[in-house]
């Protein structure tokens, strides 16, 4: 049995956490010709709820004690993460400010070896089984330890990430929690146009195994709900629906913005439509 820590999550701080976490990522936007603002905007109430709700030890640079450990699988998502990591002090201001620059540590998708990042990550589909084999070999060791990954719709297209999903099942890895963002872009087209028998996702995860939920993938009160309540005796899926560039309405659902940052003006209108953060 896992214990994560399940402290009371604070809602409304995360909210604004959020909304800060959106403002930095536009910041960095203009640093750069481009980078995958929607992809990160999509799944950023996961990404915070999982560093701020359910890991313990979130900033342990050293890995000392028994810290929980997570994984970016749809690595071109990663600035949620990198910002997050900025804000524990696990990165610094100055690794953000060389974000995908030659003299810099942080590229475009996470690389193992930066701290906080435990695998690299980008090439579609992989994420799952390494966090598989992570929470096994925690099972195995006897350490009690819990693994959260971040997946796409567009890694429920790799086969991979399948063999994966059965194999946690097999092996009823119940310290593995995964949360799919499922925001119905794989790529350029929507899912549910172009590929309609993926859907439903969520009678396809039970029915590999898992136990599985699926809620509003920006709405941490449930998906924290819905985590606590969890049975603890299967791998956790919490499919999370959500919008692609999520905050920003010129953003939401427009596919340009998977990986392109805006001018000086849209930059501007971004930050208008985000508001102030509130105390
Ligand atoms: C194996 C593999 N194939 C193709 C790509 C190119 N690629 C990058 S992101 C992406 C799809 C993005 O859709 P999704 O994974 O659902 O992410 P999100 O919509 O959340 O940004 C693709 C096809 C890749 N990174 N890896």
């Amino acid at each position: 049995m896992i214990t994560t820590l399940e402290q009371r999550f604070d809602v409304a701080a995360g909210r604004r956490r959020c909304l800060r976490y959106r403002q930095r990522i536009l910041e960095i936007s203009q640093q750069v010709t481009a980078l995958h603002v929607a992809p990160a905007f999509s799944c950023l109430e996961m990404v915070d709820l999982i560093y701020h709700g359910l890991m313990r030890n979130p900033g342990n640079r050293s890995h000392a004690g028994t810290p929980d450990s997570f994984l970016m699988s749809k690595g071109h998502g990663c600035l949620s993460q990198y910002v997050i990591l900025e804000e524990l002090g696990v990165l610094a201001n100055s690794d953000l400010q060389r974000y995908c620059t030659p003299i810099g540590q942080l590229g475009a998708h996470p690389d193992f070896g930066v701290p906080g990042i435990e695998a690299s990550t980008g090439s579609l589909g992989h994420g799952m089984g390494i966090a598989t084999g992570m929470a096994y070999a925690d099972r195995i060791k006897g350490d009690d330890r819990a693994v959260f990954v971040v997946l796409s719709d567009g890694e429920l297209q790799e086969g991979s990430t399948w063999e994966a999903i059965m194999m946690a099942a097999n092996l009823n890895l119940h310290n593995l929690i995964a949360f799919v963002d499922l925001n119905d872009f794989g790529g350029l087209a929507r899912m549910s146009e172009g590929h309609p028998a993926f859907y439903p996702v969520l009678d396809k995860i039970q029915a590999f195994g898992w136990e599985a939920i699926e809620v509003n993938g920006h709405d941490a009160g449930a998906m924290y709900e819905g985590y606590c309540r969890r049975s603890r005796t299967q791998p956790f899926m919490i499919v999370g629906k959500t919008v692609k560039g999520k905050g920003v309405s010129f953003m939401e659902h427009v596919p340009i913005w998977h990986y392109r940052s805006p001018n000086k003006e849209e930059y501007a209108k971004a930050l208008g439509e985000l508001g102030e953060v509130s105390s």
